[in-house]
């Protein structure tokens, strides 16, 4: 099974996961330009342009959403981090809840969807593991942030939680009742 996504992280997060529940996915490390719109809406359009590229496909869009902005950066998330990095979030809302959101979608003509999310705290960096936003967020129950704990991240995070409910419901359509 293909997942397509331009970023290696994304990949590595989902290996994993997907092996446990017996399926081998394969990167196609391609980066689709992606339309404007919720995480629903880029994730499925870019799954759909994808199929047209290497078939049956899984990708996903996520955004790390800060309560005292507004959810801001949530679908900017790619572009703020370029131009102000975890620095220019942590100066403008250090200390206010936020969450990542993963939208999972896998596509052969059809499309599932799954969503996950984790809440927690923007805290000054911390970490050199992960990516993204990882060593500003402190999730909720943990002392220690994504970056500096990529393992918790890994079984934990928003991704963990959308694609573990989407491997679930490719299993339930593989082997309906
Ligand atoms: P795709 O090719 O799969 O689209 P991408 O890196 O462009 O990969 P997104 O558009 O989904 O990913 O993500 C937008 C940004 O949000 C991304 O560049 C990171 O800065 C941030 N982000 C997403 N997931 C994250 C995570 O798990 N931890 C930290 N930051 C994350």
């Amino acid at each position: 099974m293909k997942f397509l996504t331009g970023n290696e992280h994304k990949f590595r997060e989902v290996r994993g996961l997907a092996e446990q529940f017996g399926f081998h996915l394969e990167w196609a490390n391609l980066s689709l330009p992606e339309i404007r719109g919720s995480l629903r809406e880029v994730a499925l359009a870019k799954a759909r342009d994808a199929f047209e590229r290497v078939g049956p496909v899984i990708c996903e869009d996520s955004g790390f959403f800060v309560e005292d902005l507004n959810g801001f950066p949530g679908e900017y998330s790619k572009w703020v981090f370029q131009k102000l990095g975890c620095e220019g979030i942590v100066r403008l809302a250090k200390g206010s809840r936020a969450c990542f959101r993963t939208v999972a979608v896998y596509y052969d003509g059809r499309p599932l969807v799954a969503s996950g999310e984790i809440w927690g705290e923007v805290v000054e960096p911390r970490g050199s593991g992960g990516f993204g936003y990882d060593p500003i967020f402190l999730p909720d129950g943990h002392s220690r942030t994504f970056a500096e704990d990529p393992l918790y991240k890994l079984e934990n995070s928003h991704r963990f939680r959308a694609f573990r409910t989407l491997f679930k419901l490719l299993k339930k359509q593989e082997s309906p009742v």
